[in-house]
């Protein structure tokens, strides 16, 4: 039987019916296979939070959350985590906004989450913690006794050596890491920057089996590209009227951009390169060309954030003003969430998907897009350099998002790319998406976590998984 697997993120499932989006769809899928406990954040702010977890809905599997007060909500949440870890983890370092008692919540919401998982787990369990928002449970899991195995996964990029002395508790970040016994990041550009950053640490070691030991413990560390369920979005896109309800005159091209609106995804720079390409290609007598971008708002209250959306809006508003005809809105900007059955129909109609984020842990829109395509006549996928996905995708056309030319470039060849390649193209990144989909992520994670510490004489099984070891 396998062993029962309790998993944290800050963010869960709340309703009964089947979850939607990539990470809950790989989560719900391995806890309905195998059971188990899924822990993250209420909904609702509480005056005082309960000291047990409240279990909601039901299902396969069991569903609890613990409570936050709207302290927790702006010193955690918009605090510590969005506006100090966040920015350092996506080379911002410039976009800090410190504050002690950021560090305080972090510290105290960390030590309340494991003091309640803690009466949770059973000998034998698995935990698999996930992203920026919970780097310090595992560590006051150990303080507590607590010797089950805890793997942790992050989800955006690992954070430059040099950016990690911003952050006030840069002495205890290798002791975090350093009480998991598995941290799984997204890429090897990841995987490398670990190392770069342990190699500054003199006390620690990375053994010829992968671990890498510090003076606070030993973990392994590999790269494990998070992936998306290719069919699920597939029979999405066919059932979806997105496309009906463009409005689009039938020899206007397609582009589509979908970001959450964060200053981390490009989204300024798209828009100015999608100028560039009216002024120079355009003008050249290029194919008439329609930007949508949707751009759901988040994390709203933050400063940096309000900048971003301004920074948008003005952009979108001058390119438009400049190059807007009577029958024709060069950008069409959303900054709404729009239903995701919509979002893959507009997807599949689209003859570019344009993503080009300054950083990104991976990115699943650039999976989605060309998942949604129609292989017989799919559309070219234009990709930043600094998405994780871009090394998986070599199928795209990979851009500098800082370089507005190349990237105006890129869209005029996309929108002239004979059929051959844009198929060729397509079928060698949907053929990648489909080896390395949201399942095959889950289960090799759950394999590598399960496994035992191949750097224990007579234990080793290294070389096993289908990740690559630190
Ligand atoms: C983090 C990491 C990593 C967006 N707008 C709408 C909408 N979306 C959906 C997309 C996609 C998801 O949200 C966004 O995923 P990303 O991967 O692009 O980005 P983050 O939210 O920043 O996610 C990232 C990911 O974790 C997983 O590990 O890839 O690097 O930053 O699924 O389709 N969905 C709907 N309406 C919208 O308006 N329905």
């Amino acid at each position: 039987m396998s062993p029962r697997l309790i998993v944290l993120s800050n963010r869960i499932p709340m309703e009964d019916a089947e979850p939607a989006g990539g990470l809950v769809f790989a989560l719900h899928d391995c806890l309905s296979q195998q059971g188990g406990v899924w822990i993250g954040s209420a909904d609702v702010p509480v005056s005082t939070p309960a000291d047990s977890l409240t279990t909601v809905g039901t299902g396969t599997y069991t569903r609890k959350t613990f409570d936050v007060t709207e302290d927790d909500q702006r010193d955690f949440y918009l605090g510590y985590a969005n506006s100090v870890l966040w920015p350092l983890f996506h080379r911002r370092a410039d976009l800090i906004a410190m504050e002690p008692r950021y560090s305080e919540a972090y510290r105290s919401t960390n030590a309340r989450v494991a003091a309640l998982i803690a009466r949770e787990l059973q000998p034998g369990d698995l935990l698999w913690v996930h992203d920026y928002h919970f780097l310090p449970v595992a560590r006051e899991l150990r303080r507590r006794g607590i010797d089950n195995r805890i793997g942790y996964f992050l989800h955006t990029p690992f954070p430059l050596a040099a950016n990690v002395p911003a952050l006030p508790e840069r002495d205890e970040f290798p002791e975090w890491l350093a009480a998991y016994d598995l941290v799984g990041l997204q890429t090897e550009r990841d995987l490398a920057a670990l190392r770069e950053y342990f190699r500054g640490d003199p006390a620690a070691e990375i053994d010829a089996a992968g671990t890498i030991r510090t003076a606070d413990g030993s973990f392994r560390a590999i790269a494990l590209p998070i992936g998306i369920d290719v069919d699920a979005f597939i029979a999405q896109t066919d059932a979806s009227d997105g496309a009906d309800r463009l409005r689009l005159d039938p020899t206007e091209r397609l582009l589509i951009g979908v970001d959450r609106l964060d200053y981390s995804k490009g989204l300024v720079n798209k828009f100015r390169a999608f100028a560039a390409y009216l002024d120079e290609h355009r003008a050249a007598n290029g194919p008439r060309a329609t930007l949508l971008q949707i751009a759901p708002p988040s994390r709203g209250a933050l400063d940096a954030y309000r900048e971003i959306r301004t920074e948008l809006e003005s952009a979108a508003g001058a390119i438009n003003g400049e190059h807007a005809m009577i029958d024709w809105t060069p950008i069409r900007y959303i900054c709404r969430n729009v239903p995701r059955e919509r979002v893959a129909g507009l997807y599949r109609r689209a003859d570019v998907g344009l993503v080009t984020p300054l950083a990104d842990g991976m990115n699943l829109v650039a999976k989605e897009y060309v998942a949604a395509q129609n292989p017989d006549d799919p559309g070219v996928l234009i990709l930043s350099h600094f998405a994780g996905a871009a090394e998986q995708m070599g199928g795209a056309l990979l851009v500098n998002p800082y370089d507005e030319a190349e990237m105006a470039e890129a869209i005029a060849r996309a929108l002239d790319m004979p059929l051959d390649e844009r198929r060729a193209r397509h079928a060698e990144m949907l053929a990648g998406l489909r080896s390395h989909d949201i399942g095959w992520w889950a289960r090799t994670y759950m394999a590598e976590l399960s496994r035992p510490d191949p750097s224990v004489p007579g234990l080793g099984a290294a070389g096993q998984g289908s990740g690559t070891a630190a």
